[in-house]
């Protein structure tokens, strides 16, 4: 298993639009175990294959209190179940340390495939729906501060720079 470097914003690669899984080989289910690894220790509750810059759709998530119900989505397909929306206070492990609404479909049914190469679907509301819209954003190059206002996305550019660049210093000390 291994940790993955996160992209951070705003990375140009996090904009990149993500392509379908034609086979799900033992390399997938190898980046999806990495991935997963990555996202327990990061800590979070979802990662797209994307923000560890590989560019295929792949999802990987656990909501759980317990972090023991790992989910995996391969070539999802979101579609709203209500027009009515509601918002979350939403992060992002791309960008760190920012925090603010959105407001989203409070129901999808979510259609994927699982690492075994089955499809599934299943309908979602709460959090799994709020976490599974922001990784299908991921998947199509959107982060969540692009719902924001401009002024709002410079100041989380600005201060995810400062956060990056004080990480790397310490990156840099600890290694020394
Ligand atoms: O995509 C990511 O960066 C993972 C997010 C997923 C997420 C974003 C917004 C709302 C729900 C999930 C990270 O897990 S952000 C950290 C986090 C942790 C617990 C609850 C909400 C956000
Ligand atoms: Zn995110």
């Amino acid at each position: 298993m291994a940790l993955l470097p996160i992209l951070s914003f705003p990375d140009p690669r996090l904009r990149t639009i993500a392509k379908p899984v034609e086979e799900v080989t033992d390399d997938i289910r190898q980046l999806a175990a990495d991935m997963f690894e990555t996202m327990y220790e990061a800590p979070g509750i979802g990662l797209a294959a994307t923000q560890v810059d590989h560019h295929i759709q792949l999802i990987v998530m656990d909501i759980s209190e317990e972090k023991n119900q790992p989910m995996v989505f391969i070539n999802p397909k979101v579609t709203p179940l209500t027009v009515e929306t509601q918002p979350y206070e939403e992060g992002c492990l791309s960008v760190p340390q920012i925090y603010d609404k959105v407001a989203r479909p409070s129901r999808v049914k979510i259609e994927a495939i699982n690492l075994e190469g089955q499809a599934f679907e299943l309908e979602a509301d709460e959090l799994l729906a709020v976490c599974i819209q922001h990784e299908m954003d991921h998947l199509n190059g959107k982060l969540f501060v692009d719902y924001l206002s401009p002024l709002k996305r410079q100041r989380a550019r600005e201060k995810v720079e400062k956060v990056v660049r004080q990480r790397d210093k310490e990156k840099v000390a600890v290694k020394r």
